[in-house]
């Protein structure tokens, strides 16, 4: 039996990987430690709300005594840590909270990993960062992959403060020995992502008869990959992964964002036809692209599935059908998000 600390798990990979967890583990103990920032939401934690050996509390992973405090009182052996500030556009304007989350942040729980593991040692702990494949940077037409040994090369405020973390999280093992792994994974799709991404803000934008807005010639390339198999992969990496390690997940299944959007607005004409607007595709617009917006990114996921065994179950097609069909099913979800509605629950419930 594990004790697990998750942060970040009122987000859309920590939420999807709570209910993963629990349904597969159901007598390991899962502590939720989240601030729930805009990108949080409790809802996404409902499903789980009532299982015996689920616990939510609410607050910051820069908050070092409550992280000590938890470890020490639910004697955690596993910290799976997902919170950060997550979304590209946002450290375009505004990279301060970046750094503080994704950087400081991140050092505060190595901090305390320290603290409560390597002063009174335990048989067996481990610290696993689930990072992203944008620490690589960009890759053109032909490059191979990102493997495992690709050199860092980050070029937004979001990949550098990721980038940085993951630099912390080696430095703890090597210096220190803090049993750690680090996952970096590609492009998620899936239920509760937040509607900011590219996916899920489509999908609603449709629904809404609103544009579709997209960054310069639409032909950057994004290596898309269902939640639930990242939530496989880094099970597989917490099990059975070398400490010490990197390992790649993805799911190799290159896109350009053009296919991605026409395969929404695909799904969105056959599922919830709208005769007013004709088909979806007629809501693209091309905007201005993005700052230093980076061309391709490809995961070589070849060291996991050799080692671990990994192999994603679901593909692009199937994958994508299913988080349109969530979307469509969830539009109360969806509409809490858009009107606030969710926040003012989380002011109701929470003292900050
Ligand atoms: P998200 O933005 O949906 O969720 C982030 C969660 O972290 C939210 O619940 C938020 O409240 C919480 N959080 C933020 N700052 C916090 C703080 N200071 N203290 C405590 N909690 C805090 O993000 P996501 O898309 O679920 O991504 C989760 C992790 O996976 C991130 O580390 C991200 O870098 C990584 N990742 C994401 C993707 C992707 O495609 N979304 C791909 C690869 C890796
Ligand atoms: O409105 C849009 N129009 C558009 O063309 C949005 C929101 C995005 N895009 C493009 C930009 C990207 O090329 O679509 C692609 C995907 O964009 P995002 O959904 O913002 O994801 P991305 O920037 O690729 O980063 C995501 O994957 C890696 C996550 O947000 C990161 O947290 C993760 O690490």
């Amino acid at each position: 039996m594990s004790r697990l600390l998750i942060t970040g798990g009122a987000g859309f990979i920590g939420a999807n990987f709570v209910h993963y967890w629990i349904k597969k583990y159901p007598a390991d103990r899962v502590v939720v430690l989240d601030a729930l920032t805009y990108a949080g939401n409790p809802a996404n934690l409902e499903p789980v709300g009532k299982h015996p050996e689920y616990r939510f509390v609410h607050g910051n992973i820069k908050d070092y005594d409550l992280a000590v405090n938890l470890l020490q009182e639910e004697e955690i052996d596993t910290i799976v840590h997902f919170a950060a500030e997550s979304h590209v556009d946002r450290s375009i304007h505004g990279p301060d909270a970046f750094v503080d989350t994704n950087i400081i942040g991140t050092h505060t729980l190595l901090k305390v990993a320290k603290t409560v593991w390597l002063d009174t040692p335990k048989t067996e702990t481990r610290f696993h960062h689930v990072s992203t494949d944008e620490v690589y940077g960009s890759l053109g037409p032909d490059d191979p992959a990102f493997s495992e040994t690709t050199v860092y090369a980050p070029n937004s405020p979001y990949a550098a403060s990721k980038a940085s973390s993951d630099y912390m999280v080696r430095s703890y093992y090597k210096t220190y020995g803090l049993p750690m792994t680090i996952s970096n994974c590609s492009n998620n799709y899936g239920p509760y992502q937040f509607p900011e991404k590219l996916i899920p803000l489509f999908i609603l934008n449709c629904l809404a008869g609103k544009a579709l807005p997209i960054y310069g010639d639409g032909l950057n390339i994004r290596d898309w990959l269902h939640v639930e198999d990242h939530c496989q992969g880094i099970d597989l990496v917490i099990k059975k992964g070398r400490v010490g390690e990197t390992y790649n997940i993805g799911g190799n299944c290159e896109k350009t964002n053009m296919e991605v959007i026409e395969a929404i607005c695909g799904l969105m004409d056959e599922l919830s036809p709208n005769k007013d607007i004709g088909p979806y595709s007629s809501l693209i617009t091309y905007v201005k692209d993005r700052l230093g917006h980076d061309r391709r990114y490809a995961i070589d996921a070849n060291k996991i599935t050799a080692e671990l065994g990994y192999a994603p179950a679901e593909s692009f097609e199937t994958g994508l059908r299913k988080t349109v069909e969530w979307y469509l099913s969830n539009q109360g979800w969806c509409q809490n998000i858009m009107d606030g509605k969710y926040r003012e629950w989380i002011e109701k419930n929470y003292e900050e």
